[in-house]
């Protein structure tokens, strides 16, 4: 039976304890099991979120085993190394992919019957790889994907407008890393098409605002760890609220990883494309009609994965 109030956290570095700690904040579930390969760390982070409960909403969390997880609903795997200063997300491919097996080989010796939420990078690789080694359907097995991307864009596009980011609706798509794309014939303003909001702010030329947003969302990550060695407050809010979507069962539309079945005329790998999140996982992959650049970006985007995949 799964208890759609339990989740799991796999991986209690600087990722997971933030994902912890943003769900134990948001009151989404009344028990969370914190796994990682160091049981004093899970052991610490659960003492240290857990003291933060009287200011928020009761719940259990506490360190624990993969006995402890086969009623769980969602399991969040964030167990891995971190890209270091100079690295990309690529570089970390062989030896992220063989913890993510070991993990998923520990999960498939449980009776876990629910989602798995991969935020682990290479996140599109992984994602597949948990797939591929679980054997779950696909809808069951999402990555992060480009959610944060898209957060970056989001807030980037209101810093350069002087608005709420949250009436900002523009997505990334493709490979959370190098070679991810801005959808900007998407991308709008309270319904407004983004240059014609910029016109509104009288904003003079702002495709080559667009031009320099995209390059600061691409290069983030490298410079939050330039500066402070690891990004993670992002991903923490992103990655609970993908949870969220999920166990509320609330149709929300985000651009996860997931598993392409000739959609975009891609398959047999993942990227992020925006999807329809559901108690059931991913419920509908959206075919949206991209233009053609940013369809050859696309294109661009999933060979460049698929030559991870080959080698891995
Ligand atoms: P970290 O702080 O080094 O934590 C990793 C944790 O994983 C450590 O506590 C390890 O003990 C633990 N661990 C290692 N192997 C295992 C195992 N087999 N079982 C259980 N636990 C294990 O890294 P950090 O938390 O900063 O990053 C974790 C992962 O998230 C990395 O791969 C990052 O690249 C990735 N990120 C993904 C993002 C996304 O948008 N998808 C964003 C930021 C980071």
């Amino acid at each position: 039976m799964i208890n759609i109030q339990k989740a799991a956290v796999i991986g209690c570095g600087f990722v997971g304890a933030s994902i912890a700690y943003t769900l134990m904040q948001k009151g989404i579930f009344s028990e969370l099991v914190l796994i990682d390969a160091v049981m004093e760390k899970a052991e610490g982070e659960a003492m240290d979120i857990s003291h933060g409960l009287p200011f928020a909403h009761a719940m259990d969390i506490y360190a624990g085993t993969y006995a402890d997880i086969a009623d769980a609903s969602i399991l969040i795997i964030t167990a891995g190394a971190n890209q270091k200063e100079g690295e990309t997300r690529l570089d970390l491919v062989q030896k992220n992919a063989g913890i993510m097996r070991s993990i998923i080989g520990n999960i498939r010796k449980t009776a876990f019957d629910g989602l798995l939420l991969i935020v682990s990078n290479p996140v599109d690789i992984l994602t597949e790889v948990a797939l591929r080694e679980s054997g779950y359907p696909e809808e069951r097995v999402i990555g992060s994907g480009t959610v944060l991307d898209t957060a970056r864009l989001k807030y980037l596009i209101s810093e350069e407008l002087e608005i709420d980011s949250r009436n900002v609706h523009a997505f990334i798509v493709g490979e959370h890393g190098d070679s991810e794309l801005a959808v900007w014939s998407c991308a709008n303003i309270y319904g407004i098409p983004v240059e014609k909001f910029a016109e509104l702010r009288r904003q003079k030329g702002f495709s080559e605002e667009m031009k320099e947003i995209y390059c600061s969302v691409r290069d983030s990550a490298y410079e939050i760890i330039k500066r402070k060695g690891a990004t993670y407050y992002g991903i923490g809010m992103a990655a609970a609220k993908i949870a969220e979507a999920l166990v509320r069962d609330s149709h929300t539309v985000a651009p996860v990883s997931v598993h392409l079945n000739g959609e975009y005329g891609l398959q047999d790998l993942c990227l992020s494309i925006p999807t329809v999140l559901g108690k059931n996982g991913a419920e509908q992959i959206l075919e949206i009609n991209f233009n053609e650049e940013e369809k050859r970006k696309l294109w661009h985007s999933a060979e460049e994965l698929k030559k991870i995949l080959a080698r891995i």
